[in-house]
Formats: C-alpha cells, sequence, structure tokens
C-alpha cells in the first residue's frame, strides 16, 4: 500500500465531529473515574511486561511466558524470566502443543499488593505464578479450579480485590441443558488459589463467551464486562453485564457483535469508554475485513446506545488506507500515552500490506480528547517507519498484539507491539518493539526492540509475543 503517513500526520484543521455531545443527563453521583491498576510483578512502581509464546496451532513447543520488569530506562531484557510447566513450582508437566500461556491475565489475586499472573493454556489447569518484591516466580505457584481457556481479571464487586471471569461454567449435568456461561471468582484468593467466592452466570444456549473485555463503564467503581459470542460464519451479540457492590448483574444488554477491546475513558467525563473491534455478523469474515473500531461512550447505565463513534483507517487523519484484510483491529490497548488525562488507544494492523509487502502489520495510536477518541493526530508505526529497527517483511504481521503501560513510570502510557511471526534464529521467532510515550505521542526517541533469545528463552518456532498480559 502507497503510505502517506507524513501527509496524514499533517491533517490537523481536517476534523471531522465522530461524536454527538451527550445531552446533559438527569443528575446522579459524579462518577468514578475508571482505574487500570499498573501490571507490576515486584511493586516498584514501574509496569512489567509478560510475553506469551506458544508456538503455532501445529507446533510442538509446549509453550512459555516470558517476564520483562519495567525501570526508569523501559524494559530491561537482562532481568528477563521465562516460566513454563518445567520451571520447579509450577503444577503439571510440559506437553507438546500444550500452549501454555495462551491467554494470561494480570492482578493482585492475593492482596498483598504484588501483582499476581494467572497463566491459560491447553495443558491442564490454569495456574497462578505470585509476585513478590523479587517479581514473579515459580515457587508456590497454585493450580486453579478451572481448566485453561479466557481469563480476565477486574474488580466486579467493587471493593478493590482483584476478582477473575473465566469460561469455565458449571454444567447441571442434563444432557439436553446446552447452557453456556461464565464463572466468577472473586478475590482475595488464597494462596492455594481458592477464590473467596464464585457465580455462575448463564450467558446463552450455545455459543459461550469468545472472549472477555472488563473495565468500569458505569462509574460506581465496580468493574463491568462485556462478553463476545460467536462461531466460525455466526457471530452473535457481544453482551454488557453491568458489575456492582452485589456481583454482576445476570440480566445482560444487548451489544453489537465485536472481538476484543478495552474500557478506558477517551474523554475523561468520568465514565469507561467502550472501544471494540466490530466485526458485523461473521466471525469467519474477520480476516478478509478492513477492520472497524466501534466507539460507545460510557453512561451510568452502560455503554450508550446514541452516542457511539466508528473509526476506520479511512477516517480523517488516521495513516494508511483501508483495504481488505488489513483487520484495523486486531487489538486494542488503551493508556494515557501523551499525558494529558485523556485515554489513548493502540490499535493494531495485523494485515496491513507495506509497500508492496503483504500483512507485514502496522499500528496506529488514536488520541482522547474532549470530544472522545478521533482521528485527529493519529500516528503510525510499522518496521518501516524511520527509527524503528527492523524491515517489514511478508507476514510478519506487526501489530498482532499491542499494550500500553507505563514501563518508565513518567505518567505517560508506553507502546509494546508484538510480531509473532517475525523471523529471528529460526523463522516465526517472534519479536517484540517498545515506543515511549512522549508529551506528543509516541516516540521513536529511545525504541527498543528485542526477541526471544535476548531473553534468554527457548527461541525455535514459539512465536514469541503471541500475548501479552494485561
Ligand atoms: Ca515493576
Ligand atoms: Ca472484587
Ligand atoms: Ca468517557
Ligand atoms: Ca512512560
Amino acid at each position: 500500500m502507497r503510505r502517506s503517513l507524513t501527509a496524514a500526520l499533517a491533517v490537523t484543521t481536517l476534523v471531522t465531529p465522530l461524536v454527538l455531545v451527550a445531552a446533559a443527563g438527569s443528575a446522579s453521583a459524579a462518577p468514578v473515574p475508571p482505574r487500570t491498576p499498573l501490571v507490576d510483578f515486584n511493586h516498584d512502581g514501574y509496569a512489567d511486561l509478560v510475553f506469551s509464546a506458544v508456538g503455532g496451532y501445529e507446533g510442538t513447543t509446549p509453550g512459555q511466558v516470558t517476564v520483562v520488569y519495567g525501570s526508569a530506562s523501559g524494559p530491561v531484557t537482562a532481568h528477563a524470566k521465562t516460566f513454563g510447566r518445567a520451571t520447579p513450582g509450577v503444577p503439571g508437566d510440559p506437553e507438546s502443543g500444550g500452549r501454555f500461556g495462551q491467554e494470561t491475565a494480570a492482578a493482585d489475586l492475593d492482596g498483598d499488593r504484588y501483582t499476581d499472573l494467572v497463566v491459560s493454556g491447553y495443558d491442564g489447569k490454569a495456574v497462578v505464578l505470585w509476585g513478590s518484591a523479587a517479581g514473579l516466580s515459580g515457587q508456590g505457584s497454585a493450580e486453579l479450579p478451572w481448566n485453561g481457556g479466557h481469563v480476565t481479571a477486574g474488580d466486579f464487586n467493587g471493593d478493590g480485590k482483584r476478582d477473575l471471569v473465566t469460561v469455565d461454567f458449571p454444567r447441571s449435568g442434563d444432557p439436553n441443558n446446552d447452557d453456556q456461561g461464565m464463572l466468577i471468582s472473586y478475590g482475595p484468593f488464597t494462596r492455594e488459589g481458592k477464590a473467596a467466592s464464585t457465580q455462575a452466570v448463564a450467558t446463552s444456549r450455545a455459543f459461550g463467551p469468545g472472549g472477555f473485555v472488563t473495565g468500569d463503564i458505569t462509574g460506581d467503581g465496580a468493574d463491568d464486562i462485556v462478553s463476545n459470542h460467536g462461531f466460525e460464519e455466526m457471530a452473535y451479540a457481544s453482551r454488557f453485564w453491568a458489575g456492582g457492590k452485589d456481583g454482576v448483574n445476570t440480566t445482560p444488554k444487548p451489544l453489537a457483535a465485536s472481538v476484543g477491546g478495552a474500557i478506558a475513558d477517551v474523554d475523561k467525563d468520568g465514565y469507561g469508554d467502550l472501544i471494540v473491534r466490530d466485526i458485523g455478523n461473521n466471525f469467519e469474515g474477520m480476516p478478509y475485513q478492513k477492520g472497524t473500531i466501534l466507539i460507545k461512550y460510557g453512561t451510568a447505565d452502560g455503554p450508550s446506545t446514541t452516542r457511539t463513534a466508528k473509526i476506520t483507517q479511512d477516517t480523517a487523519g488516521v495513516p494508511g488506507v483501508g483495504e481488505e484484510g488489513d483487520e484495523f483491529g486486531s487489538s486494542i490497548s488503551a493508556g494515557d500515552v501523551n499525558g494529558d488525562g485523556y485515554a489513548d488507544v493502540a490499535v493494531g494492523i495485523l494485515g496491513e500490506d507495506i509497500e508492496s509487502v503483504a500483512d507485514a502489520g502496522s499500528t496506529v495510536l488514536l488520541k482522547g480528547s474532549r470530544t472522545g477518541l478521533t482521528g485527529t493526530g493519529a500516528q503510525a508505526f510499522q518496521q518501516s517507519t524511520t527509527g524503528v529497527p527492523g524491515a517489514s517483511e511478508k507476514e510478519d504481521k506487526f501489530g498482532s498484539q499491542v499494550l500500553l503501560s507505563d514501563t518508565n513510570k513518567d505518567g505517560k502510557a508506553d507502546l509494546t507491539a508484538t510480531a509473532p511471526l517475525e523471523d529471528g534464529t529460526y523463522a516465526d521467532s517472534g519479536a517484540a518493539w517498545h515506543l515511549r510515550g512522549a508529551a506528543g505521542g509516541l516516540t521513536v526517541t529511545g525504541i527498543t526492540s528485542f526477541g526471544p533469545k535476548a531473553l534468554g528463552a527457548l527461541e525455535k518456532g514459539v512465536m514469541f509475543g503471541s500475548w501479552l498480559a494485561r
């Protein structure tokens, strides 16, 4: 694709109003602004990173997760540590193709202020690695009472203790009952991995949750859940589940079918806003889509049905052009990159062609503002960007995972982006890039890039960066 990054960045006057400003609603309690705890395993104030490397679906690697700690100068590769089923203290045994680390979730589960890491795979029960002043350790790791699968953290009853939502759902034993659902496990957790209490929530008669987005949309101090549903050619409505002091409200509100996303306050009105990938009505069609981001602004009642906006690569100010298979929105993460108090949104575009290089991949940063998330001042970064290490190669899929977190504790979120299909010593070793946040947005000043080899982890066929803990 012909790039026009500089031209796009220069467009500052073509501001398309993407949102309607909501009329003032009836007076209610001031919203509690959404909070996203730092992922900080050693509790030193610097956000830490965890990279999964689980290999391909036909791969034979058992899967591993590697933690890289933050510091005043950003991620420190020298002190990285890798964990797998073979790590002393971690329950279970390594399995070929076990995909240990298929998903991870970071949360302080035992309430000691050190973030802990839940690791889920295809290889048996999920486990939790405990944080400490020395960081994550395999010693004393606990098996969690459910098999691997989707797992996301949040505080769904607003008591300040982190909770988990998983797809595990207690079956009734009746073979004619095909209810599916989600399980909320409320913290604090014991060191044996036992939750303080649990709540099973039926979600639908078929096609249980295919993933969760969590965060406080309603401004009551309790995180809410958006669940995604669908399979192959079928995409079913996503659902909004309100959290509250008594737990998750079991009557959902339907939302348009979506995959992935983030909840963050992009317009600084105190309500978390829902930013998702709009997938239309066909799961199988996703690899062929240009990609669309759907924003539903937060209200005391949940995601607004009227104050919504869509952003694509064809939106004014957004670098690049939307083309079939780009998949704008393949990964989404929110954080305040420029420190102005408005959450910004990083968007992966794993299928972006760079010049004639197919599926090299790219990322775009969209900036929050008083009027919400817009294309104004959007930035794009890929391996062909001046100052970014590496080269855009066919099917690198740069931007497969994006994460905004403040690794150097300067109050500005930094971007971690991965390309699991980047070649290293071997094909598909995978690699990560880290760009600092600054007053003007993301900058290539101080950029770092590393793959599994630099971290002392297994490299061959691992597809490093297939998941980032959040
Ligand atoms: Ca840290
Ligand atoms: Ca809680
Ligand atoms: Ca908001
Ligand atoms: Ca920073």
